[in-house]
């Protein structure tokens, strides 16, 4: 069964190279003919692990091609999810296999919405990776991906794909409960290293603010029914500052590039989610109206 992978940038191009290298199908989807014209120059998509440069001629195709999708996935930014399942949309078989490659969470109940009878998987993921040129990615972190189907716990046929292609990954029963327990690191984390433009071992100055926030976040969590995800959170944010020390967050990141964040569906989502749940989380309300003051004078978008 052919894949189609939308979004050719650091993670669709680390997935599409490692299914195409054991010669599995692969069709990547690109935004317009200017991108299928630079695509072609290149020739191919290229892949740079542990010091070894790969290139791999994989088909490239536009969101309006002909041909149906049964295997989709969706490998764009949290903010462009929604849009750009509608673009595929007409092309998707009604029973198809969508997966869906977004940090945070309100992007997967968005594109699962337009999806009544296709099957949504909902990916989180620690493998990292970055572009360092167009259709040039470099495998930067070894990690794991986990996927699961709050709607359907039986594990899906595409597995057997990852599995035969080498891509760590594991079939998660609670799918959800790590998408949170991810989002709350990343909120107590991330805007931080922002604010105080720190690494992330620079969090250790702010011990009482990431307590403070860990408290609101452990909160948060347990209102919304994942009292596991609450677990140790504090704990499990203060070992994540150490193993991660020298980095900066790719909230960071973001924004010392000039990138849009996705706040809407990390810090945003849980202050939403916080006052529809009526609980007065006071520190990652004013954390997110801190964050958004320094992206409006950066001229970055605030959503
Ligand atoms: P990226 O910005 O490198 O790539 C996204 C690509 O999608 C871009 O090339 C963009 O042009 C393309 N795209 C967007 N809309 C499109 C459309 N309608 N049609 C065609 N192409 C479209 O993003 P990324 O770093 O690969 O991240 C993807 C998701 O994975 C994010 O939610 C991110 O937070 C998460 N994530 C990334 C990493 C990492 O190391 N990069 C690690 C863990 C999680
Ligand atoms: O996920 C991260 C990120 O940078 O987005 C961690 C590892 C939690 C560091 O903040």
């Amino acid at each position: 069964m052919s894949w189609h992978v939308l979004g050719a940038g650091s993670l669709g191009t680390l997935w599409a190279t490692r299914l195409a290298r054991v010669g599995l199908p692969v069709r990547l989807i690109l935004r317009d003919r200017q991108r299928l014209t630079a695509f072609a120059q290149a020739g191919g998509l290229t892949l740079v692990e542990q010091g070894q440069v790969q290139r791999h001629a994989i088909g490239a195709e536009l969101a309006d091609a002909e041909t149906p999708i049964q295997r989709l996935l969706l490998a764009c930014k949290a903010y462009d999810a929604e849009a750009a399942i509608l673009e595929v949309l007409p092309r998707l078989q009604p029973d198809a296999e969508i997966l869906l490659l977004q940090n945070g969470l309100g992007s997967q109940d968005a594109v699962a919405r337009h999806l009544p009878t296709q099957r949504c998987l909902f990916l989180s993921s620690t493998e990292g990776a970055f572009r360092q040129a167009d259709f040039q990615v470099v495998f930067a972190g070894a990690g794991h991906t986990w996927l699961g189907d709050p709607q359907d716990a039986s594990p899906p046929a595409c597995l057997a794909d990852l599995q035969a292609a080498d891509i760590p990954h594991q079939w998660s029963p609670d799918i959800l409960g790590r998408l949170w327990r991810k989002l709350a690191l990343n909120c107590a984390l991330n805007p931080l290293t922002v604010l105080h433009d720190c690494r992330n071992g620079g969090l250790h100055e702010h011990a009482d603010e990431v307590a403070g926030l860990c408290q609101e976040l452990s909160e948060l969590l347990q209102q919304c029914g994942q009292a596991a995800a609450a677990e140790q959170l504090h704990e499990e944010v203060l070992r994540v500052i150490d193993a991660t020390a020298a980095n900066y967050s790719s909230m960071h990141q973001d924004v010392t590039q000039g990138r849009r964040t996705e706040i809407s569906y990390l810090l945003g989502y849980a202050c939403t989610a916080a006052r529809q749940q009526d609980l007065h989380l006071p520190r990652l309300e004013a954390l997110l109206q801190r964050l958004r003051a320094h992206l409006a004078k950066r001229g970055l978008p605030l959503d």
